[in-house]
């Protein structure tokens, strides 16, 4: 997993696959902020340690084919105290790394992806899909006086032009809202499994119904919340829920989610390095992120 501690340089981004060029296959930019958690801050240190962490891993995927592609990252989104003005910088960066044949957007928390989609949606147009991999839906419509809220994220995707709710697949549920459960039972269009879904149905199961659901749509947006990781898995998060999805699940899913759907962008997001024991959160987020980078070559080597 962990190679040589050599020390974080430049070149060491990103196991050495960091470049400057316009053309890199993957785009990565970091959202560092915190602001719209509703329990436990933290993961405002997720893209640095993240760069940090990549540093230090061999640059293959999890059955040692070599990775080659090119990952330019365009550093971090700087805070700015008006939420606003801050959402629209992310929104308008956005844009440029949805470039890349994937984009991959580093929270932050689960706000942060209410500018990323919108980014999206000006980019894709539609019809697109979006693969929501949680804990919680996210169904709110106001949570604490705030329409941005992290608890709220769905809702705003589901206002955009190119989104439809049966477009919209969640994977891992396990806490819901009142008003969440409300809103899935009169919203029958959306899907959803449950963490016990995923358990009794077994993930490659439901990993073949997330693409078929997906079959139609010209592209798709995957939102990952660590908290969908179980908390043995993923301590280091704000609003841990127990009885969730295995690392090793996990994987599975991105797998077969990208090889059978046309993914083009991907955040991380909930990642808290602060509420971490021995960074195994980050750890696990990396592992899913290079399996992703791992597909992402294939299907571009093998595209034309
Ligand atoms: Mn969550």
């Amino acid at each position: 997993m962990l190679s040589d501690p050599t020390p974080s340089t430049h070149a060491d981004l990103w196991s050495g696959l960091i470049s400057d060029d316009s053309d890199a296959e993957v785009g990565v930019l970091g959202v560092p902020f915190d602001g719209a958690v509703s329990f436990r801050r933290g993961t405002a240190f997720a893209p640095a340690k993240l760069r940090e962490l990549s540093c230090h891993l061999a640059s293959c995927n999890e059955e040692g084919r070599p990775l080659n592609l090119k990952v330019r990252d365009y550093g971090d989104i700087s805070p700015d105290l008006e939420w606003s003005r801050y959402f629209q910088a992310v929104e308008d960066r956005a844009v440029e790394v949805l470039r890349h044949p994937l984009a991959l957007f580093l929270g932050g928390d689960h706000s942060v992806p209410i500018p990323l989609m919108r980014a999206f949606n000006q980019v894709v147009g539609g019809p697109y899909g979006i693969v929501h991999f949680d804990a919680h839906p996210d169904l709110a419509d106001v949570y604490e006086g705030h329409r941005w809220s992290h608890a709220c994220t769905e809702r705003r995707a589901l206002e955009l032009s190119g989104m439809q709710p049966e477009h919209l697949v969640f994977i891992g549920l396990r806490s819901f809202m009142r008003e969440e459960w409300d809103f899935l039972k009169t919203h029958p269009e959306i899907t959803y499994f449950t963490a016990r879904d995923c358990y009794r149905q077994g993930i490659e199961a439901i990993a073949k119904e997330v693409v078929q659901t997906l079959q139609d749509v010209e592209a798709v947006y995957f939102t990952l919340d660590i908290d969908g990781l179980d908390p043995a898995y993923a301590p280091g998060t704000g609003t841990p829920e127990g009885g969730g999805l295995s690392t090793r699940d996990l994987l599975e899913l991105v797998r077969e989610v990208f090889r059978g759907l046309p993914v083009r962008a991907m955040d991380v997001v909930e990642v808290a390095p602060p509420l971490d024991c021995a960074d195994i959160t980050s750890v696990a987020a990396l592992k899913v992120i290079y399996e992703v980078l791992g597909v992402i070559q294939e299907k571009q080597r093998y595209k034309d």
